[in-house]
């Protein structure tokens, strides 16, 4: 399989823990791809019209993206023992991965403007960014509970990524700070080979 992929990206990171997890990760081709919001790649729109990564091509040339698909793909490939495959457990497990996932929304756009020219970003922009990131942080602490499952699963992988890259990229933020739960928990996940072998790289 081959995986456009980019050492700095959350979402490319997210799979990449997941194919680990799934015992996939000698499957794994990698391109190395520079996109940005700030211009258009069209060559790459050919291959996803979103032009966006992690985007995949299966062993029979099928592209899938974007990072949520292609984490459900790995797992099924790899047994399905990421994800409860019904009930209860099955929605919660998908709800905290769209919780991991929203926080990397939350972030990329800040990170965006924090690298135009000074007097083109807004303030406001980027505090309610972070702020919103914050937010979550806050119910994942009081929420423990229900993310803490013994089987690892594809929402822990995305929330253990999404409190990774704002370490790689918002160290300000502080997070841990007054979140005692959340920050134990990430430890441990973070310990994980699977996030070990995957750091993000600025290059
Ligand atoms: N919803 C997508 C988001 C992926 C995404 O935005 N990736 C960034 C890199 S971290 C990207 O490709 N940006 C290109 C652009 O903004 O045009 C996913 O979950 O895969």
């Amino acid at each position: 399989m081959k995986l456009f992929w980019s050492p700095r990206s959350p979402y490319v990171r997210k799979v990449m823990v997941t194919a680990h997890e799934a015992n996939l990760a000698g499957k794994i081709e990698t391109t190395s791809i520079v996109v940005s919001g700030m211009s258009v790649s069209t060559d790459f729109h050919a291959t996803n019209p979103l032009a966006r990564i992690p985007t995949l091509i299966t062993e029979d040339g099928e592209v899938l993206f974007d990072s949520s698909v292609i984490c459900e793909y790995f797992d099924s490939l790899g047994g399905g023992h990421l994800q409860p495959a019904e009930g209860k457990e099955h929605w919660q497990v998908k709800r905290n991965h769209a919780i991991g996932t929203g926080m990397m929304d939350n972030l990329l756009p800040v990170r965006g403007e924090v690298l135009r020219p000074a007097q083109e970003q807004s303030a406001g922009f980027i505090k309610a960014g972070e702020e919103k990131f914050m937010l979550c942080c806050d119910w994942l602490d009081k929420n423990i509970g229900t993310i803490n499952r013994p089987q690892f699963d594809l929402g822990q992988i995305a929330i253990g990524t999404g409190l990774a890259y704002a370490d790689f990229r918002f160290p300000h933020l502080d997070w841990r700070k007054n979140r005692a739960n959340l920050a134990g928990w990430a430890e441990r996940v973070h310990a994980r080979p699977s996030f070990v072998s995957t750091q993000h790289i600025d290059k």
